[in-house]
């Protein structure tokens, strides 16, 4: 579970990270890998693919990147689903496609939002979209509700094994709900989101269950879920992949939490585990100061 986990959370860092080199030396020639995967979305606009690619032998484990592709030519006929093997040349700068062979099709991996997380992030400064979610206490609720109170929204899983994933997630807004209580400028005016990406488990019952065994006070903070695709959709536009596995308990995710102003817009994104609690908090006390 725990190297699967961190895939995600690659994502789009990895490949410039492998194919940077180590400071300015004479351009290496470009080299070429075999890659066979699977098209998870086609991008007609900027020449690119998801590909969900195997383990690339000497260079890169299996996962899910968006790939440009060299010759416009090379997305004609392109389509989600399909299987392909294509050469990926990779330079000191950049990695791309400069052959795709179509090699059959397959239904796309069910019970995850890759292909959705090819469309557009949301990035600081866009509004938090309008989504209609339920909560713990079984009241429908929209995010658009939240607009003018500085809030914190990330996403988690109550069964999740990692220590340092979502228990850590909880365990700081925890943090963050009691440091609010106890600030005359923020208390009250900060509120608490989370929403659980695993509908399958996280009933309305378990996340009630869940809230109160972190002590969260309803009046600050909410958990939230809905139907699997409005999740997967929402997380997607957050920049949290989720991928299920059949049979397993265990959801292969990244972290993402969210600061938003009083005017429902996005103020900082926070990737991974690494956020302190402290900082969340200095710019929440910074946007109250000056909104
Ligand atoms: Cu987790």
């Amino acid at each position: 579970v725990k190297d699967r986990t961190n895939v995600l959370a690659l994502l789009a860092a990895l490949l410039p990270a492998l194919v940077a080199g180590c400071g300015r030396p004479p351009k290496p020639a470009a080299k070429d890998y075999t890659m066979h995967g699977q098209v998870l979305a086609v991008h007609a606009d900027s020449n690119t693919l998801t590909v969900h690619n195997d383990d690339i032998p000497g260079f890169m484990p299996a996962m899910t990147m968006n790939y440009a592709v060299a010759d416009p030519a090379l997305m004609k006929g392109r389509t989600a689903g399909e299987l392909i093997t294509a050469t990926l040349e990779v330079t000191d700068v950049s990695g791309k496609l400069t052959a795709i062979t179509h090699t059959g099709s397959a239904p796309l991996p069910s019970g995850s939002n890759i292909a959705a997380m090819a469309g557009s992030l949301l990035d600081v400064g866009d509004p938090v979209p309008d989504v209609a979610l339920i909560d713990q206490n079984n009241r429908r609720r929209s995010l658009s509700e939240w607009k003018g109170t500085l809030t914190v929204i990330t996403f988690i899983y109550t069964r999740c094994p990692l220590p340092n994933y979502c228990p850590l997630m909880d365990h700081n807004f925890v943090e963050i709900q009691q440091a609010v209580a106890r600030d005359p400028d923020l208390r009250g005016k900060v509120k608490l989101i989370s929403i659980s990406f695993d509908p399958d488990h996280d009933t309305l019952k378990v996340l009630a269950a869940h809230a109160k065994s972190l002590g969260a006070d309803p009046a600050v903070w909410t958990f939230l879920t809905g139907d699997q695709m409005t999740i997967d959709r929402t997380a997607a536009k957050f920049g949290v992949g989720v991928m299920r596995t059949k049979g397993s308990p265990y959801i292969t995710h990244n972290l993402r939490t969210a600061v938003i102003g009083t005017d429902g817009r996005i103020l900082h994104i926070y990737s991974g585990n690494d956020w302190k609690p402290a900082a969340v908090l200095a710019e929440l006390r910074a946007a109250h100061q000056h909104p």
